[in-house]
């Protein structure tokens, strides 16, 4: 047997592909859990897209049912784990919030229960979020910043960060929270704003669309690239001692910024194609978010490589060839 064995929950996802890249490079077996879909010809598009699928092997569970986990756990023996799966669309929590509890909160339960006992000396990662510190309660937000959730998606999270902490404290796992700030790449969900507006850019300019509509321009985020965050994830777990860590920039820019950086990567102006469409707006905002990821720097040797600029101009050519090509994702 392969001495270290990943076993990535949220494979399918983008963060979920690009870890599976990094640890694959390191060699690692990679296993990843996927839920049943009907469209299974869309299920591992991102690690097609980074041509890694043939190498992860997929394992059919699902986090609402610990059953399925067990089974997993069981047959693989991961060294470690990366609980990567949620509802983590902030939006669709308030549509769904009974789904988005039971998945991204309860289903941290049952990862962390088929841990404990299946491989107990797993060494465990849990996706936390900067949504978490919601209304934010210190002007830049770090491991001691008190959190005040502002959706049902960031409730569910504080849930399974605090449950983490707790099972390393009750049960001495190796359990370890990164509360990542947002983080984004080619391989970004459509729904999300970055890649709305790259995906939105490079069809203006194809001459596809006249318009990008969107919400709320004033919010600010402090945007990173994923592959440089999945790094992070995987220093977290080769500690001696596991811990919590904030993964940022320190840079925080507004939506409406990262539009005109957008729209300026093909020459045009952002302010001529911009709605607003209230159907994107929120029942409740987090206005502002910015990272002190100083901890991660010192204690793990971390430190973003990809800036702003850098990030926007990778997402616009690549949304640009891929409609060029007619390629899904
Ligand atoms: P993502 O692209 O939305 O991926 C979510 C993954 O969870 C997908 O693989 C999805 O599978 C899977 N999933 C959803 N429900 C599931 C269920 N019931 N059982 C099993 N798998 C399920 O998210 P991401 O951006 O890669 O983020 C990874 C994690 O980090 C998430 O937990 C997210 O909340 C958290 N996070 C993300 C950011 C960010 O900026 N990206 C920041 C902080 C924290 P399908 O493909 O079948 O839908
Ligand atoms: O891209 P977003 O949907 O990301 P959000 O809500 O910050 O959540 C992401 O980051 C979290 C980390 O802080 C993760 F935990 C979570 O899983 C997810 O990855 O929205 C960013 C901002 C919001 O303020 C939103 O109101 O953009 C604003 N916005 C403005 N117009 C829009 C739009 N967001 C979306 N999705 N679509 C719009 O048209």
């Amino acid at each position: 047997m392969t001495k270290h064995r990943a076993l990535i929950t949220g494979v399918t996802g983008q963060d979920g592909a690009y870890l599976s890249q990094l640890l694959l490079e390191k060699g690692y077996a990679v296993h990843g859990v996927v839920r049943r879909s009907a469209s299974a010809d869309v299920m591992d598009s991102r690690a097609r897209w980074l041509g890694i699928a043939d190498q992860i092997e997929l394992h059919d569970a699902n986090l609402t049912d610990i059953t399925s986990l067990l089974r997993v756990f069981d047959q693989v023996q991961p060294t470690e784990i990366y609980n990567l799966a949620a509802q983590s669309f902030v939006k669709s929590s308030w549509q769904q919030p009974y789904l988005t509890g039971l998945v991204t909160g309860l289903g941290a339960a049952n990862v962390l229960e088929a841990l404990r006992i299946s491989c107990p000396g797993a060494r465990y990662y849990q996706a936390s979020s900067s949504e978490m510190y919601g209304l934010v309660q210190d002007p830049i937000q770090n491991e001691n910043t008190k959190f005040y959730p502002r959706s049902p998606y960031a409730a569910a999270k504080l849930y399974a960060h605090w449950l983490t902490i707790n099972y390393r404290e009750s049960f001495n796992i190796h359990g370890s929270c990164g509360i990542l700030f947002n983080h984004e790449s080619p391989l970004r969900g459509i729904e999300f704003v970055t890649r709305k507006i790259t995906d939105g850019v490079a069809r203006i300019r194809l001459g596809l669309a006249k318009t990008l509509p969107l919400g709320n321009l004033e919010a600010k985020r402090d945007w990173g690239h994923a592959k440089d965050y999945v790094k992070a994830m995987w220093l977290m777990l080769q500690q001696e001692r596991p811990d919590d860590y904030v993964v940022a920039t320190g840079r925080t820019t507004s939506v409406r910024e990262f539009c005109h950086l957008a729209f300026s990567c093909v020459g045009l102006k952002a302010d001529d194609f911009i709605e607003i469409d209230d159907r994107f707006l929120r029942p409740a905002e987090v206005d502002f978010l910015l990272g002190d990821a100083s901890k991660a720097a010192t204690q793990l040797g971390w430190t973003p490589e990809t800036t702003l600029e850098q990030l926007v101009s990778e997402m616009v050519e690549a949304d640009i060839e891929r409609i060029e090509r007619g390629a899904r994702l």
